[in-house]
């Protein structure tokens, strides 16, 4: 039985500015995860830092927080069977210009930066980033826990 899991995803400044947050959404869907909190933001430099602090002594750290702050994001919570594994199969390998068409880095990526989308890439690691960028009242129950 696939457990039920969350993850954060983040459909970054390249994807947003090229129009394809609808689509890559759609993906989501499509594949059988639902998307239980939705915003678009600007991220400062300071929560973009954060959020990547783990990379901060990497020779890339600057460039991607430039890139992570240079336009909006669509930031989602998608829920569903094995979603973490499940969101980074849709997505393809880090690096764009390996990703297979079909993915969503091979189809809306660049390079390995501006690379389209964020996915969390483990359970520990999920919960944090979802706690990082939303509070517990923007996340969605259950649909089925709704009243009718
Ligand atoms: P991923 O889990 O696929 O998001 O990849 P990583 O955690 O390895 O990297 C996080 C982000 O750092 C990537 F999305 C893009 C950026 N990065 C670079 O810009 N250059 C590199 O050489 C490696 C990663």
């Amino acid at each position: 039985m696939p457990e039920i899991q969350r993850t954060l995803s983040i459909v970054k400044p390249d994807a947003t500015a090229k129009g394809a947050a609808g689509e890559i959404l759609r993906r989501f869907e499509v594949a059988g995860l639902r998307v239980i909190a939705l915003k678009m933001v600007r991220l400062t430099e300071a929560q973009a830092k954060g959020f990547y602090a783990v990379h901060k002594s990497r020779p890339f750290f600057a460039d991607l927080v430039r890139f992570m702050t240079s336009g909006p994001v669509v930031m989602s919570v998608l829920e569903g069977p094995d979603a973490i594994a499940k969101n980074r199969e849709l997505m393809g390998p880090t690096d764009s210009t390996k990703a297979a068409p079909g993915t969503i880095r091979g189809d809306f990526g660049t390079d390995i930066e501006r690379n389209a989308v964020h996915g969390s890439d483990a359970p520990e690691t999920a919960r944090a980033e979802i706690a990082y960028f939303f509070s517990a009242f923007e996340i969605l129950a259950p649909v089925e826990a709704l009243p009718a």
